[in-house]
């Protein structure tokens, strides 16, 4: 096990092999095995390009040895910022067949995230696009190069590489050395991949993800949600995220045969066009979405009726946009309520509709054990909240080279959530809130720790507490209040989001409204009464930001998500 993460012990190990779920297999073969099988069928659409199984998979062969001929090698940390494009499936299938561990960053991420999982990661490559969605990624990683503590040998560009090395140059040296052996896979029970935590903490958490509870989760979510040959997945969402990477997301459609389509951006105009002409079956997406699209759809005429199964996840949705899926989009919906550290509750194709549209899914694993319980650590009686913990085939036994938080967030392998929820006699789980200081902006996870901290960098704010008040749109708004130091004015919001943006925060962590205030009011532990807040925001929201007043900030705008 690559030091700094926690394995299972070693007799839960052997259970989930004795059971079938973990299979040994390296997820770099996942592709091997569909390609010898699939080999003419389209794997991936997207960048104008049509790749099929045998392509997609010679293709990651040559950038696996043109990786080990520019020095990358096994355990090498490898910080992949793309969007979703072919080069991003290329890149994770070459990656884990040379045993290097690809770092997901999501493509809103910025200096600030993208420095911090470099330096933590200990990561000796970066991957990034040129430009997306009008962000320079060289730019990003010039300054991220110059840094010290950033030990970056190899900056990979898709598309124009500048001074950087060339993604294609270095498929194209692979290719030339094609029929060289690959070094052998290390054990299936090592770490594969890191994804990113949703934040509680100031700065993301990697979460190892190994080869076999990876691969194990893709398989099972692709077998719950019928995923077959004839799957067509449409990634909406990023594919460095979870959800449209594993559950079952691009993964799971490779593991069966499928095709994924990649759009160009996360516009609905975008997607839904691709569904009309690629003849989408399943995809994923978050509320906020999920809303845009079903408004999209009233003016634009695209077909989409190769809809079979939309999955919404990420945050919980309102009862009426749920209500909207079957009459607007004429399939099924079903909802995910999953987190990067493992544990997936998904309803189920056969679930009765009530179930389906009040409540978050149940877990997919028989394997998965779940506990409810109150402040104590004791079980809540049936159907009664409390926060979720979890243990399982493939939900994490401690974050990367974490040991102080592992204490706190894990007891006996139990996984504490943060996430407060009721469960039905049926086993499936609604969720009713959270204790976590996580604000879920439109399924984007924001910590309130890490935003305050920027904000206090602001020379004017000596104090900030950050919450998480009801928006209609994006579920969640970023609310900042802030004491100001004496005889300084106080930001207003464009300014501070201004001051922000220039400290390299990605832009969807960007309070949505700032608010001055004479002090914090205390919890009678001396902790920033969060709630106090919020129910005076209420009420100071008619001083400082009348509701006819358009909202500052980052709102984002029908056919632009942030996703
Ligand atoms: C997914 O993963 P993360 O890691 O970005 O965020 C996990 C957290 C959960 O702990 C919970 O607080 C919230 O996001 N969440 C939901 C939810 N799904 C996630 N809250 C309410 N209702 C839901 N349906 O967000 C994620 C990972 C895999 C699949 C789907 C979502």
């Amino acid at each position: 096990m690559l030091p700094g993460c926690v394995p299972w012990p070693p007799e839960e190990a052997a259970r989930h092999r004795a059971d079938g779920y973990w299979d040994d297999r390296p997820l770099g073969e996942l592709l091997r095995r569909s390609a010898a099988e699939h080999g003419d069928r389209t794997a991936v659409v997207g960048g104008g390009l049509r790749l099929s199984y045998a392509e997609l998979d010679a293709r990651a062969d040559d950038l696996a040895r043109g990786l080990l001929e520019i020095g990358v090698t096994g355990g090498d940390r490898i910080v992949v910022h793309l969007p979703n494009c072919p080069e991003f499936v290329v890149a994770t299938f070459a990656l884990l067949r040379i045993g290097a561990l690809p770092v997901y960053a999501l493509p809103a991420h910025r200096l600030q995230e993208v420095g911090h999982l470099c330096a933590f990661s200990g990561a000796r490559g970066y991957l990034i696009a040129d430009r997306y969605l009008g962000h320079d990624y060289r730019e990003t990683a010039r300054t991220l190069a110059a840094r010290p503590g950033v030990e970056l040998s190899h900056i990979l560009v898709v598309g124009d590489a500048q001074e950087f090395t060339a993604f294609d140059a270095v498929e194209a040296a692979g290719r030339a050395r094609r029929g060289l052996p690959l070094p052998p896979d290390g054990p299936a029970d090592d770490v594969a991949l890191f994804l990113l935590s949703g934040g509680t903490t100031g700065l993301p958490k990697l979460i190892p993800r190994t080869h076999n509870d990876y691969g194990y989760n893709a398989r099972a979510a692709a077998e719950v949600c019928g995923f077959d040959r004839e799957t067509v997945y449409l990634a909406a969402l990023p594919a460095a995220h979870n959800f449209a990477l594993a559950c079952p997301g691009v993964l799971g459609a490779l593991a069966v045969g499928g095709t994924v389509v990649l759009p160009a951006d996360p516009s609905p105009d975008e997607s839904l066009r691709l569904i009309s002409e690629e003849r989408v079956t399943a995809t994923a997406l978050v509320p906020s979405l999920l809303g845009l699209w079903l408004d999209a759809l009233e003016w634009l005429p695209e077909d989409v009726s190769s809809l079979r199964l939309v999955q919404v996840g990420g945050a919980k949705p309102d009862a009426a946009t749920a209500a909207r899926v079957r009459p607007v989009l004429g399939c099924a919906l079903q909802q995910v309520f999953g987190m990067a550290e493992g544990l997936l509750n998904l309803t189920r194709l056969d679930d009765p509709e009530e179930l389906v549209l009040a409540t978050q899914g149940r877990p997919l694993s028989a394997a998965d054990e779940v506990r409810i319980v109150d402040d104590e650590g004791h079980d809540v009686p049936r159907g009664a909240v409390g926060q979720l913990l979890t243990r399982g085939p493939y939900t994490l036994r401690g974050y990367y080279r974490l040991p102080e938080h592992n204490a706190r967030a894990f007891s006996d392998g139990w996984y504490r959530t943060g996430d407060l929820v009721r469960a039905l006699p049926s086993g499936h789980l609604a969720v009713e809130g959270r204790i976590k200081e996580v604000i879920n902006r439109a399924g984007d996870k924001v910590s309130a720790e890490e935003i305050e901290e920027q904000l206090t960098a602001h020379p004017a704010v000596r104090q900030a507490a950050v919450v998480g008040e009801p928006d209609p749109v994006l579920g969640e708004r970023i609310a900042a209040f802030v004491v100001v130091e004496p005889g300084l004015g106080c930001p207003t919001s464009a300014e501070a989001g201004e001051f922000l943006r220039a400290r390299g925060l990605a832009p969807y962590k960007v309070p949505d409204r700032l608010t001055p205030v004479g002090s914090l009011p205390l919890t009678a532990i001396g902790k920033v009464d969060r709630k106090a807040l919020l129910d005076g925001a209420s009420t100071a929201r008619t001083a400082h930001d009348p509701p006819d007043t358009p909202s500052q900030g980052n709102r984002p705008r029908p056919g632009r998500p942030r996703w």
